[in-house]
């Protein structure tokens, strides 16, 4: 240490751990910065700016802009960034447990999808903590509903057809309703449909605008199937390398992104459904046949979960039921 200058032997002796230097947070996201899970995300960062002091400056990355979706878990585990958000159903393939939320008419409402939430929550939390990971906040998607460019009477009408999918259900379903799918980022919808990869896709009212569907097709049925939600995770290491202080303030922001998350989320569904409508969509109640018909499909795929699932997919289900 002798060699060194005063000025950084003194900063040395100052900061002597690490843990209490700033910790400058990248946070990457896959979806648009207008879209309202990442305004509420804006939301939680500069509330934890604000009262974290010195001890940590997060900065938001949407839209893939920093990693791409489909990396930002693994990102998060190794360290590479120490916060990040993703579709839960993305780790479907690591746990059947991260899946539930996608099974096709078995939570189709708010508070459906609340309970839903509430009994899957644990299992979330051990399986992530097993990768070093910690949940710090999960909010829903707007109800997702069916977008084609030409009507639809029954399933049948569907057959044959290029779907885009963005999860292992929403392939499932496609491969039981006689579609093709094909696995899409949200951001590439446009280029997808206007390019003719794909003519059909299960997604909410929210996408469907920040996609601008009315330039590529005409109508979306309202099938109120699931509410897929997004988590934020945490790298666990690093979150316990702040100053206590911090870790409270981040806890809190985020126990307030959730509770404001659900509650844009509905408004988001008025919203976007409207928008739909205003910019020419039409916006169509499903008979009830092709109703009944995605029915019969979510309940096969329900079993097929719970096979998969086994004894925790058994106790979350009986959890969901109280
Ligand atoms: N939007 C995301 C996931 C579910 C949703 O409503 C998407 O389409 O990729």
């Amino acid at each position: 240490m002798k060699h060194l200058p005063t000025a950084v032997l003194a900063a040395a002796l100052a900061f002597p751990s690490a843990a209490f230097a700033q910790a400058a947070w990248d946070f990457p996201t896959p979806y648009p910065e207008g879209n309202f899970h990442e305004k509420n995300i804006a939301e939680f960062i500069s509330d934890v700016n604000d009262k974290a002091g010195d001890a940590v400056k997060i900065t938001l990355h949407p839209n893939q802009s920093l990693i791409p979706h489909a990396q930002i878990e693994s990102s998060v585990r190794d360290g590479i960034v120490p916060i990040g958000e993703l579709l839960v159903s993305r780790l479907e393939n690591q746990s059947p447990i991260f899946g539930v939320d996608s099974v096709p008419f078995l939570a189709t409402s708010y508070d459906e999808a609340w309970k839903l939430y509430q009994a899957q929550k644990p299992f979330m939390e051990e399986a992530l903590k097993k990768e070093g990971l910690k949940l710090l906040f999960s909010v829903p998607w707007p109800p997702q509903g069916l977008y084609t460019k030409q009507k639809i009477n029954d399933i049948s009408d569907l057959s044959g057809k290029t779907f885009r999918a963005y999860n292992k259900s929403t392939e499932e379903l496609a491969s039981d309703a006689g579609m093709v799918p094909t696995q899409i980022e949200a951001s590439d919808i446009p280029t997808a449909f206007s390019t003719g990869r794909v003519e059909v896709m299960m997604t909410s009212p929210s996408t469907g605008v920040d996609s601008k569907v009315w330039d590529f097709l005409q109508d979306y049925y309202e099938l109120n199937a699931w509410l897929p939600r997004n988590m934020v995770i945490v790298n666990q290491s690093a979150f316990d390398a702040l100053p206590a202080s911090a870790q409270k303030v981040i806890t809190d922001a985020a126990a307030a992104a959730e509770k404001r998350g659900w509650d844009a989320s509905k408004e988001e569904t008025r919203r976007t459904t409207e928008l739909l409508k205003k910019n020419g969509i039409q916006v169509i109640q499903p008979s009830d046949k092709l109703k009944a018909e995605f029915k019969k499909i979510g309940e096969k795929m329900t079993e097929a979960w719970k096979q998969s699932a086994g004894e925790q997919g058994e106790k979350l289900l009986e959890a969901y039921k109280k």
